[in-house]
This record gives C-alpha cells, sequence and structure tokens, in this order.
C-alpha cells in the first residue's frame, strides 16, 4: 500500500465509473439482487436502533458552526386555554383560532432546528472537496447558497437508498476495552483481524460499520470538544481498503469516522477527501453501535439487514438517519 495519500486518490477515484451524470457512487454497489439478499438475513425479529437522541445533550457546541438541535413546542396544551381569550377578538387570525379550538380537537406541534450534521448522520457526496472538485469531477460552484444541485443527499433518498448488508466490525471489543484510546489509529490490517475473529467477510454493496466505543466516552465525560479532539477512528489508508472490498458506505461511533486530529501534516481529514470526494463513498458519522455490539457478541453474528434511509433534502449536502440494524 502507498504511504502517500495522492497517490491512493488516483487509484481509488470512482469518476466516471457509473457514467458521467453519477450522483450515488459505491451506493451503486447495493444491486437489486444484493437488496434482495440482505432481506434475508433477519432470522430473530430484533430491530436494532443505531441513533444518538435528538436533543440539545448531544456532542456539538465545541465549533459554533454546528449546534446541538434545539427542539421547541409551537403548540401544546395551554393554547387551547389561551384562545378562549382571543374568541371576539376582533382579527381574522384570532376568530380563527378561537373556533380552532371550539370543538373537542386538541393537538400538540413541536419543531426541530438543528444543523443536518449535528448528529447521526450520513455525509453527502457533496459535503466535502478539494481543489475545485466534488466527487465525479463536479465542480465546487455546484453547491451553492441554494443547495447542492450535484450530488445532494436527496439523490440518495429519492432512490430508496440505503437498503442492504451491513456488517459490524467491533474493534473495541476485539480490543478487549470499553473504548479506544484517544486518538488511536485504526489500520485496515486490524480490519482484517477483526473480520476474521468474527467469521464474517465484507462483500461488494456491504455498509461497514466499525466500533471505537467511542460514544460512550462522550456519555460518560459529556465533554464534545474532548470527544472530538481526542477521537480515534480510521487511518486514511482505510480507504484503500473500502475499495478493494467493494463497500457502499462507511460508518462509525465517532465525529469523523476518521482519526482526529488527523495522521497527515499536508492535509486534515483525508480519508473524507479520499473517500467522498475521490471514490464517492457516504461517511456515516455518530452512530450509536452499544446495542448492535452486545447483539453481536451474544449470537456471534455480525452481518445483518441495515436500513439507513437519509431524508429527503432537497439539495441537503448531508442527512440525520435512524438507522436499523434488523437480525
Ligand atoms: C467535516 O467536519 C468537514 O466533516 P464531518 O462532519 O463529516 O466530520
Amino acid at each position: 500500500m502507498s504511504s502517500n495519500w495522492r497517490e491512493v486518490a488516483q487509484k481509488v477515484r470512482n469518476w466516471g465509473k457509473w457514467g458521467p451524470d453519477d450522483q450515488l457512487g459505491t451506493l451503486n454497489y447495493i444491486t437489486a439482487e444484493k437488496i434482495v439478499r440482505a432481506t434475508g438475513l433477519p432470522k430473530k425479529g430484533r430491530v436494532i436502533p443505531l441513533s444518538i437522541p435528538v436533543d440539545a445533550y448531544g456532542p456539538q457546541g465545541a465549533h459554533g458552526f454546528r449546534r446541538n438541535p434545539i427542539h421547541i413546542m409551537s403548540v401544546d396544551g395551554g393554547d387551547a386555554e389561551a384562545a378562549r381569550h382571543l374568541a371576539g377578538w376582533g382579527g381574522n387570525t384570532e376568530a380563527q383560532i378561537a373556533e380552532l379550538w371550539q370543538g373537542p380537537l386538541r393537538f400538540n406541534d413541536d419543531y426541530i432546528i438543528m444543523p443536518l450534521q449535528a448528529g447521526t448522520q450520513w455525509d453527502a457526496l457533496s459535503h466535502v472537496y478539494y481543489e475545485g472538485q466534488l466527487y465525479n469531477g463536479y465542480p465546487a460552484s455546484s453547491v451553492t447558497s441554494l443547495g447542492a444541485t450535484k450530488a445532494s443527499i436527496d439523490k440518495v433518498a429519492e432512490r430508496g437508498m440505503i437498503v442492504t448488508r451491513g456488517v459490524l466490525l467491533d474493534v473495541a471489543r476485539h480490543r478487549g476495552v470499553k473504548y479506544l484510546a484517544p486518538n488511536t489509529v485504526v489500520f485496515p490490517e486490524e480490519l482484517d483481524e477483526v473480520a476474521k475473529a468474527e467469521g464474517v467477510s465484507i462483500e461488494s454493496g456491504d455498509v461497514v460499520i466499525v466500533r471505537t466505543g467511542w460514544w460512550v466516552n462522550f456519555l460518560e465525560t459529556r465533554d464534545g470538544e474532548g470527544w472530538t479532539t481526542g477521537s480515534p477512528g480510521l487511518s486514511w489508508r482505510c480507504a484503500e481498503w473500502l475499495h478493494n472490498k467493494q463497500a457502499a458506505a462507511v460508518a462509525c461511533d465517532n465525529i469523523a469516522v476518521e482519526v482526529f486530529p488527523s495522521e497527515t501534516e499536508d492535509a486534515i481529514l483525508v480519508f473524507h477527501l479520499l473517500a467522498i470526494r475521490d471514490m464517492g463513498m457516504m461517511l456515516g458519522e455518530i452512530w450509536d453501535l452499544e446495542a448492535l455490539s452486545q447483539d453481536c457478541a451474544e449470537d456471534s453474528v455480525y452481518a445483518f439487514l441495515l436500513v439507513a434511509q437519509p431524508l429527503r433534502v432537497t439539495g441537503g449536502v448531508g442527512s440525520p438517519v435512524n438507522p436499523v440494524a434488523i437480525k
């Protein structure tokens, strides 16, 4: 394997592989046949959620540009009572509101305000780029203030992706630790070793899910800053490994899938650059893999049906996701 990430970029670049207009990248490995096979995997009918809670107590906040979700009520139980005072108040709108509450119907409504990258998420192929080009050679200018016009997350959602075989590579459990030590780098050789120990192999179209245990570190410390700056994760060298396996996507229980800060001096988030921009591979970040880890350790079954649809956010460069593993 090369030690120069730019050389690897040339090797793993999938531009044009699925046509000049492709916006799905390695999700193309999820064929109809693959989906049918994956839906045959569940044997015990257990659905395991892989999302962190959507609330104000998540790991964001260290950087001003990302905040934890804010949930507010726009209609609650007090509104029906308050509406009495509007009756006969005069204005059209007030009268209409008052009328709404006259019969027996009562209801509650709410809003969520959040960065799409705040919690359990998919990075779309328009999320990162370098040297003026996105995946498949799309120009950086294709992402506008109105959203991404190429490789946006809705292109994935409108095709009904992602349903496929998921494989958990439980690195933390394999090492016998609750979570990896801060800034631990996971190399491809270790992924092979873990897969072998689990008796599983990666097949074309799989979503590879790597557990570092790091989410538990956040739950223990509630320190989003330390959770980010101390994050263990994949080496950029895992990009070529995933390329050779024809993985459809990769997900992890840390902030960026890859180790942070990066191992390389000339660029940060090099795994992001190789995976998203060169390979066209989406990254799943901040997944909670604790219940899945427990279940897989109990039945020794590390492959399952994964359903992980992004929201159909027009022009979005990412999306919250509520992934589930079905066994
Ligand atoms: C960046 O911060 C650029 O990416 P991510 O949220 O994917 O880690």
